[in-house]
């Protein structure tokens, strides 16, 4: 396979103004005929370039070149394009092709998912529906018409607004749609299927109206109340905190079942996974809820950074997809909990974008070269993207950040642009230098931080000293200093924020949390009027996406953690006081738990005062995942044995305290109208849940059991379930069963079904994975069902995963072989964890290896595989 460098760019020969399509849907074939107005672009070469298509598993029909049809000799075609020779510099062209979705399982291009047909068109999708200028910054204005039998597909829906409709022979009919702005190909869209809707209005802030309307299959219309809300909240919040309004008059949403990803923010039609748009009570848990309000404004987001303003190239893809993260990021902090937002978004970089930035497919924000562009929709892009764009905006400020972003978006709407100019209408709109800056872009790895203090008590002087330092990283072997923003404070003994003045400062910060700018591999910087040897709170709220290496005492860790004004570093405190006592567990045998470390984790039991998602989340012990990320070989029973052995031994301490904190987050539920604030209780109450469960006795069996068989709402009820499951209870078979019969005709609430099992910590968990694959319920076209058991499984569950038989890798290899002929983008991402070979022990080490050599060696390996499994072993 070919590698695509991003240093070929060059500007496309030829642009697209207009294109007309027609498609004629049928449940056996799909006609598309494609009206393409061509204009020459390169019109100061002397020599025209050959007119050169994209176009995949395309049957061509016919071709026309301003009304004359083409012959074989007029063209060439091969297996991914087609090339004219020599057209005029303007032009109309016509093609024709044939297309199956039916039989598309790749869910890519035109696809069927159940009765309907919908697209997916990014990345490159489009060059599955027709052959195109199928890049990013060839834009154009679409005209398209659907024609279809009237009764399967009563709604035709694409971009833009509907401007014409009639009735065909044969019972069909056809719909005709104008979008008024042009743009890429991957943002176009087509549905067609019997759809309900439910419809809406927003009134913007200049008070026109944008209808809104989210259509999913019958059954579902009544699981679309809270996506309504959550799409009206995300336009209220854009146009009070950016001043950007919807630019459509119509705004639609369909959820579909069968979908490669999470989202997608064609103009004016998103098309969705339906576990980002359904929900009720009874079939969603509260952390649903949460994801369709962040994904729901995360599409709605791309509206402006991602469509208005889209990519040069496909290696831009962080500046569309960072940025919006970050806008999301900030969107659900305002509706919400901040700090409990900022922790689980700290969780997930640290869980899977770090690892990433650490193993052999480490790429840069802004990556360098791409076998098959889906690969590189990773954690680096979207996440630490957006750690990027938070870093402007620590440096910049809330202000600063609007006025870069508003000169970003007037300069450049309507283009196709890069992640340099985003960075340079940053740096011109707020009169600073961010050259260094843009290193994030092109750098890979985690930089570390190493903090050294002194205090010189006579003079009152307390120096930090940091030095940065990031590893090489595959095809970077030398790194250089990069512009670092990191917000600290100063605690004195009493837990106070000191106010803070630098030497050379006249006025001493009296906010308690300042931002200090590293530009240099070794910095220092001095703090006047400092009466005593205070605590530092470093890298507060997680200001840049670093490891911190502080020598903090256990004693100043647990000081920290009941004292940081910071909510982040308090739960950042406990999450390395525990870390460190469970890794020196694993690596020097057991030990008992000191008792400051007790002590703190009874106070944050007992503690009525703080959001109780929050604590939650203070609770909650660092995932093996992470633990397995601080070991230079990872000790995989050797955590999961000290990481149970703490919850217990925590469990039977502090039992009497669990148990009133379990009663009185139940009272305390019932009482509250306020959904938000009920959410925090049932949080709190399944953690507490979570230790209690750990003692397993038939008390605590019977808390759960009983849970289970009471709840109201899929939150508690899947607590309950996951925890008898997990136990080695008897009575977790017939829940099992229960919960099956119960939901069997819920696809999203049987993945949860799968998932559950799969993340059991049982021994035999592997071999019920292995059944679940042949029970009716799993699909393995399915991707969502693909996630939750095998996904769950292989990236969940590293204690049976990596099974010291080496049964768990096989299983997985045999699975990535099985599906890489059917839907190879997902194949491609149950690979990764077979990638992270090199930490484990020999023996571990040496089957996933084997397993990796083993599908290399597979004939006709799809590129997404192949690039995976490549660098893997490179
Ligand atoms: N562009 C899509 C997104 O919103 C890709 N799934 O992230
Ligand atoms: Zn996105």
């Amino acid at each position: 396979p070919t590698t695509v460098h991003r240093r070929d760019y060059s500007a496309p020969d030829y642009l697209v103004d207009h294109v007309a399509l027609h498609f004629d849907l049928h449940q056996e074939q799909t006609t598309v005929h494609a009206r393409l107005e061509l204009r020459r672009n390169d019109s100061d070469n002397a020599q025209p370039q050959p007119l050169r298509l994209n176009g995949i598993e395309l049957e061509l029909l016919g071709l026309a070149l301003d009304g004359v049809p083409l012959t074989q000799e007029d063209y060439r075609l091969d297996a991914e394009s087609l090339t004219i020779e020599r057209v005029p510099s303007q032009c109309t062209l016509e093609v024709i092709t044939r297309i199956r979705p039916q039989e598309n399982m790749r869910l890519e291009g035109l696809y069927r998912s159940g009765a309907m047909f919908c697209t997916q068109c990014e990345a490159q999708g489009f060059r599955r529906i027709t052959f195109f200028l199928d890049r990013p910054d060839v834009m154009a204005r679409f005209t398209t018409t659907i024609e279809a039998d009237r009764d399967r597909y009563p709604v035709l829906l694409s971009n833009g607004n509907q401007v014409a409709q009639g009735q065909a022979a044969g019972n069909r009919h056809w719909v005709r749609w104008e979008d008024p702005f042009p743009k890429p190909s991957y943002l176009f869209a087509l549905v067609a299927g019997d759809l309900a809707c439910h419809e809406d209005r927003h009134v913007t802030a200049s008070g026109r109206t944008v209808r809104l309307r989210i259509f999913t299959e019958r059954e579902n219309l009544d699981k679309t109340e809270h996506a309504m809300a959550c799409l009206q909240a995300a336009m209220r919040w854009d146009e009070a905190t950016y001043d950007l309004e919807c630019d459509l008059n119509d705004y639609m949403i369909v959820a579909v079942g069968d979908f490669n990803m999470g989202a997608m923010e064609n103009k004016g039609l998103n098309i969705f996974n339906t576990q980002y748009i359904l929900a009720r009570p009874e079939t969603a848990t509260d952390s649903d809820y949460e994801d369709i309000l962040a994904v729901v404004g995360h599409e709605y987001f791309h509206n402006w950074t991602g469509n208005r303003v889209t990519l040069r190239d496909w290696f831009q893809l962080s500046l569309k997809e960072g940025l919006t993260v970050f806008r999301e990021q900030q969107f659900t902090a305002a509706m919400g909990a901040a700090a409990v937002k900022r922790i689980q978004e700290v969780r997930g970089l640290r869980a899977a974008q770090f690892p990433e930035d650490a193993g052999p497919m480490a790429h840069s924000v802004r990556p360098d070269k791409y076998v098959e562009i889906n690969n590189f929709y990773t954690a680096t892009v979207y996440m630490k993207g957006a750690e990027v764009i938070r870093m402007y905006h620590s440096l910049l400020g809330q202000e600063g950040f609007c006025q870069g972003l508003a000169l970003y978006l007037q300069r450049h709407d309507g283009q196709a642009v890069t992640c340099r100019d985003f960075l340079m209408a940053m740096a011109e709109a707020n009169g600073i230098d961010l050259e260094q800056f843009g290193l994030w872009y092109s750098q890979a790895g985690t930089p570390c931080l190493e903090v050294h203090d002194e205090y010189e008590p006579g003079s009152g002087r307390y120096t930090l000293h940091i030095r940065q330092h990031t590893p090489a990283t595959p095809g970077q072997p030398h790194k250089q200093p990069l512009h670092i923003p990191v917000i600290v404070g100063l605690l004195n003994a009493e837990g106070h924020d000191l106010p803070l003045r630098l030497e050379n400062e006249t006025q001493a910060i009296t906010t308690g949390s300042r931002v200090l700018e590293l530009r240099h591999e070794r910095e220092t910087f001095r703090f006047l009027d400092i009466p005593q040897r205070p605590i530092p709170s470093l890298l507060r709220g997680f200001s840049a996406p670093v490891k911190l290496d502080y020598a903090y005492t256990e004693d100043q860790l647990a000081f920290l953690f009941g004292h940081d004004s910071d909510e982040f570093n308090r739960w950042e405190a406990g999450q390395q006081l525990s870390a460190r006592i469970l890794l020196r567990w694993v690596n020097e045998g057991r030990g008992s738990i000191p008792e400051r470390f007790r002590t703190a984790f009874r106070r944050t039991l007992c503690d009525t005062e703080t959001d109780p998602a929050l604590l939650a989340e203070a609770l909650a012990l660092p995932s093996e995942n992470f633990l397995a990320e601080q070991m230079k070989v990872i000790d995989v029973e050797g955590i999961h044995i000290a990481r149970e052995a703490m919850r217990c031994n925590l469990a039977e301490h502090l039992s009497e305290e669990l148990r009133a904190r379990y009663a009185l987050c139940v009272e305390q539920g019932n009482k509250t109208e306020n959904t938000a604030a009920a959410a925090g209780y049932r949080r709190l109450k399944n953690a507490v849940l979570g230790y209690l469960a750990t003692l397993q006795n038939s008390t605590e069996l019977q808390r759960c059991l009983d849970q289970y068989a009471t709840a109201d709402n899929m939150t508690d009820a899947l607590a309950a379930l996951a925890l008898l499951v997990d136990s080695n209870a008897s009575e977790a078979e017939a829940s099992l069963a229960d919960f099956y019969r119960r939901w069997q005709h819920e696809p999203l609430v049987v993945d949860k079904w799968l998932r559950v099992q799969a993340l059991s910590s049982r021994s035999d968990t592997l071999a019920r994975v292995i059944q679940l694959t042949a029970h009716p319920a799993f699909d393995i076209r399915n991707p969502n069902k693909v996630r939750s058991l095998l996904g769950a499984f292989a990236q969940g569950n590293p204690a049976c995963f990596h099974d010291v038989s080496g049964a768990g890798y096989t299983f997985l290899a045999d699975r990535v072989l099985e599906l890489d002929g059917i839907n190879p983008q997902v194949a491609a991402r149950l690979v990764t964890p077979l990638s992270r070979w090199g930490r484990h022990d020999p023996r571990r080490s040496s089957c996933m290896h084997q397993q990796l050599e083993r599908i290399y060696a597979q004939e006709g390996l799809s590129k997404d595989v192949y690039e995976i499994v490549a660098r893997s072993l490179d």
